[in-house]
């Protein structure tokens, strides 16, 4: 089995552990991480060192890493982390819970993470390195873009456009063919009806 290397070692990566082994796609060598000790287990996952040590693991022959990290309203953390990886040669494979439900015809792409109860419909595009989190759903022919983060239970209707490096919060609702701006952020429990703008922030029901 081939093995990958996880980039951070908190609440994220423990789902993505379980997620990992509940596909037996790959084997988790281990876990690099900014400020955990070598040899703490995180899940029985041993931490290897900090980042400086991914050179050495990849002349090893350890090719596929995941963004382990995950993000609360601000996914530039994510972003830099998966370009540093990318720019090394790593691997970054798309990683799909067994209980995601994924249409077909949808398109999942490099690094995605489409964890457990989430569902991806027909005709739409996940990016780069973006999270579906636990039980979301991403209805028919959206286009979500790199680096962004549909949180635990946010609903995409269908035609959603979702701009680079947004933040969809837990349980927040988009109305179909909105089009969110990029690196924009939707609270919790909102419940978005009008476009939003680049670089904004919209709380509440409906959003603004
Ligand atoms: O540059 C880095 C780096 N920066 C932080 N490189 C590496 N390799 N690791 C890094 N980290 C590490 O990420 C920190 O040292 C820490 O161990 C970990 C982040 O853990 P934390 O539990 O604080 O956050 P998280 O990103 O795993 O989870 C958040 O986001 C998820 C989506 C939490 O809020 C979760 O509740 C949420 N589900």
């Amino acid at each position: 089995m081939e093995k990958i290397v996880l980039l951070g070692g908190g609440g994220h990566a423990k789902v993505l552990i379980d997620l990992i082994n509940a596909c037996g796609s790959y084997e988790i060598a281990g876990i690099v991480d900014a400020q955990l000790d070598v040899g703490v287990s995180v899940s029985g996952v041993t931490v290897l060192g900090d980042d400086r040590i991914l050179s050495e693991l990849y002349e090893k022959g350890l090719i596929n890493a995941c963004i382990a990290v995950g993000s609360v309203g601000d996914n530039s953390k994510r972003k830099a982390l998966y370009e540093k990886v990318k720019n090394a040669g790593f691997l970054v494979p798309a990683l799909i819970h067994p209980s995601a439900v994924i249409s077909g015809k949808s398109h999942i792409r490099e690094g995605a993470q489409i964890m457990a109860g989430a569902i991806v419909q027909t005709d739409s595009i996940i990016g780069e390195n973006t999270i579906v989190n636990t039980g979301a759903i991403v209805e028919h022919d959206c286009t979500v873009g790199k680096h962004v983060h549909i949180c635990p239970g946010a609903a995409l209707s269908g035609g959603c456009l979702i701009g680079e490096g947004a933040f969809i919060g837990a349980g927040a609702t988009v109305l179909q063919g909105i089009k969110i701006g990029s690196n924009s952020i939707v609270s919790a429990g909102a419940v978005v009806i009008n476009d939003v703008p680049d670089n904004a922030k919209v709380i509440g029901v409906p959003a603004k």
